[in-house]
């Protein structure tokens, strides 16, 4: 099946990303055949192999395409970003952190194979998105690859990923929450690796500085959109709909953007950062016809 899917008037951004999900999908299958320990593959397989909406990979193939790369080359790359957001999800769900039931349509991880192995699949997933992109990024110069390790571990560390988590909890129950500290937050637990997505396709797309530093701002618009959309998710729609626990933030006590700013205004931040994200491409052209579709169908979702 070919991959390759000219952005044009006509783009049809249904079809885009189905053809873009379905060589994830057989990607990550490829990447993560089941081994032994049995018990571990098949709790790491269980959460990766589940769906969701796999927009980061398809946010990197699409960088590197802009850059004017074929989006084969970036494709071990799409599949780790893929695993290491599959580890957070794990992860969050545990007990100890969001103590969620349902995940991505079905049982949480823990639920299905307990903490201990919900735990080591997460860790085996962050570890294993590594060596995929190690051993199977070829053609290209090294030095993008090696760049592509920094800001993916960026993204994942203190400074994304765990430091989020870390700062939601610490924020969890306070009535005072402001937009300075909601911001920080959601920049690091869920733009970082949204940005390190973009930006990961577009140094493996061999793009230059100014571009790069395009796709940066526009990732980062589209980072705090997409958590703005989450947030108003989980009060407006239902478990049925999105294949997760809904209500969680409210009962939890989360900083979220509803709470701080409201419904509506919260609709309006969102609107605003799409607008500009889409600015942040306008240079390109067609050329940036999938990522401006795709930042704008996050609104849709509020429709
Ligand atoms: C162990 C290094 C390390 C980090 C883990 C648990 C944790 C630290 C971070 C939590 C990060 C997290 C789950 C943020 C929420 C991001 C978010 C809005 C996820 C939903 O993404 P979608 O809608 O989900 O793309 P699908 O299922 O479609 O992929």
């Amino acid at each position: 099946m070919t991959m390759n899917v000219e952005p044009d008037r006509s783009f049809d951004l249904g079809t885009y990303l189905s053809i873009r999900r379905a060589r994830i999908d057989a990607t990550l299958e490829k990447f993560l055949a089941l081994e032994e320990p049995r018990a571990l593959y098949e709790a790491m397989r269980y959460s990766l192999l589940a769906g969701g909406k796999r927009l980061r990979p398809i946010l990197c193939l699409a960088a590197c395409e802009l850059a004017g790369a074929r989006a084969e080359i970036a494709l071990p790359t799409a599949c780790a970003i893929e695993m290491i957001h599959t580890m957070s999800l794990i992860h969050d769900d545990l007990p100890a952190m969001d103590d969620g039931d349902y995940r991505r349509g079905r049982l949480t991880n823990h639920k299905m194979y307990g903490e201990a192995l919900a735990i080591l699949a997460g860790d085996s997933l962050l570890a294993h998105s590594f060596e995929l992109i190690a051993r199977h990024t070829t053609s290209i110069p090294a030095k993008r690859t090696l760049a592509v390790v920094a800001e993916l571990g960026r993204a994942a560390g203190p400074r994304g990923l765990a430091g989020g988590q870390v700062k939601d909890l610490a924020n969890e129950g306070k009535s005072d929450v402001g937009m300075e500290v909601l911001q920080d937050i959601h920049t690091r637990k869920t733009g970082a690796l949204l940005e390190a997505s973009v930006l990961s396709g577009a140094i493996l797309g061999g793009a230059d500085a100014p571009m790069k530093a395009r796709l940066r701002r526009y990732a980062q618009r589209l980072g705090l959109a997409f958590q703005i959309v989450d947030d108003i998710l989980d009060v407006t729609s239902t478990r049925e709909a999105l294949g997760k626990c809904v209500g969680n933030d409210a009962s939890a006590g989360k900083a979220t953007y509803p709470r701080v700013l409201g419904l509506g205004e919260s609709r309006r931040l969102a609107e605003v950062l799409i607008a500009d994200a889409r600015s942040d491409l306008a240079v390109f052209g067609d050329r940036a016809t999938p990522l401006v579709a795709l930042a704008e169908s996050l609104l849709q979702s509020l429709r």
